[in-house]
């Protein structure tokens, strides 16, 4: 069996989804998932320039061999762009060998351990009651787990993801209009003297039994992050979420020794090489990382299982950005893993997003049930596609506010 042919789509309703599509001499094909936010041109350039006339000939059922061969045959690895880019091929290769066995994914890995998998959506507000009726409409529809973002008294824009202004519904993430950023200014005393107990008063509105999750979005100082987790102790989070920049690891030893709160961390990771540490010394409670950028489902599957060992539970990352094939990819491994914890799960069909990835993945009370369909369980509509183009776009930056320049 060869491959004869794969192709790179980019564009989507209101997105730039980077899809794969690979073909076969034996009429199944296998779509995958190369998107990386705000940068997406690349890992498609590096699909259609190497990866791509490398693959062509290779017999697609030895997914193992042909993820080693880009890995290790790059000689520099790693990297959000390759690695986005070997995600794509892997999860195409994975939606091959599951139509050739006619099982779904989450079979060839070992079958289900439940039945729905937990998401959480994401409330927001620009003040905190507008946040509560956001969280009360996602209670409401059934979620069990909500993130939590709202704006901040006297903070000069808009912080990490909240509206401007109440009903206002722009794209906070991304920005469609170009690719030079937007400015948000941040101010972490104005955020840590309100934050903590904003959460309060949301335990307080929703009673004990919602799962309430906090993106810090890499903005604290280590000895603030640990006060913060410290201090919103009593609100029972079920997770607070990078707390500082994830390349300094030490920092979160220092959380640890100060505070029970559980920690996730790990969107902007992209191979098992960035998590061990932290896994293997216990200093995270939940693991973050997707099956796009960790380079597809062959690596994401040794990043849980490693997890594990040691305790620490899945909260694959699921932010807009990823298509409808890369949450389907992580629905199967979600399906399977013991630890599974919760999956970040904000790619609500659109009709326009429906056409052009038909799925068989059902969501329902806040609970995503993987489909039974041979494969990844969701296809692609290249006429649909046609309708696309690429749109430049950005993530906001941040600066203090005497200008200088903050982690966004
Ligand atoms: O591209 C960046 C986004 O994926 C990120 O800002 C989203 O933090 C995020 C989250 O938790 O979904
Ligand atoms: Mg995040």
């Amino acid at each position: 069996m060869k491959i004869t042919k794969a192709k790179v789509f980019v564009g989507g309703p209101k997105k730039n989804y980077v899809t794969l599509k690979i073909e076969t001499d034996q009429g199944v094909y296998g779509i995958g998932d190369a998107t990386l936010n705000n940068r997406e041109t690349l890992p498609a350039h590096y699909l259609e320039n190497y990866l791509i006339p490398n693959l062509l000939g290779k017999d697609p059922r030895n997914i193992e061999d042909i993820w080693q061969f880009f890995y290790r045959g790059a000689y520099f690895r790693r990297g959000p762009i390759a690695m986005a880019a070997y995600g794509a091929i892997d999860m195409a290769l994975w939606d091959i060998k599951g139509k050739l066995a006619g099982m779904p994914v989450y079979q060839l890995l070992g079958g289900k351990s439940r039945e729905g998998a937990m998401v959480y959506a994401h409330a927001t507000g620009s003040d905190l009651e507008d946040l509560m009726e956001s969280i009360a409409h996602y209670v409401e529809d059934g979620y069990k787990a909500v993130r939590v973002q709202c704006g901040i008294p006297g903070m000069p824009t808009a912080s990490y993801a909240v509206p401007e202004k109440k009903g206002d519904t722009k794209n906070y993430i991304t920005d469609y209009s170009g690719i030079r950023p937007n400015l948000e200014i941040w101010d972490t005393e104005k955020y840590m003297r309100f934050m903590p107990d904003a959460l309060a008063e949301i335990r307080a509105r929703f009673g004990p039994d919602l799962h309430i999750l906090h993106d810090v979005h890499h903005r604290l100082l280590p000895r603030e992050a640990a006060a913060f987790a410290k201090a919103v102790e009593p609100v029972n989070l079920f997770w607070m979420e990078d707390p500082t920049p994830a390349e300094d690891q030490d920092a979160l030893k220092l959380i640890r020794q100060h505070s029970t709160t559980p920690v996730a961390i790990g969107e902007v990771f992209n191979s098992v090489f960035d998590c061990n540490k932290l896994i293997e010394n216990e200093l995270i409670d939940f693991i973050r990382v997707a099956a796009t950028y960790v380079g597809g489902i062959t690596p994401l599957r040794r990043i849980v299982d490693l997890a594990g060992l040691h305790h620490v539970r899945t909260g694959f990352h699921g932010a807009p950005s990823h298509s409808p094939i890369s949450m389907a990819a992580q629905h199967h491994v979600n399906a399977w893993a013991p630890n599974f914890g919760v999956q970040e799960y904000l790619v609500l069909g659109t009709p326009e997003c429906d056409a052009l990835f038909p799925s068989e993945h059902r969501m329902e009370d806040g609970m995503v049930f993987v489909s039974d369909a041979p494969g990844l369980g969701v296809d692609f509509d290249e006429t649909e596609a046609a309708r696309y183009e690429y749109q430049p776009g950005s993530h906001p930056v941040v600066r203090l506010q005497d200008g200088t320049m903050w982690n966004y």
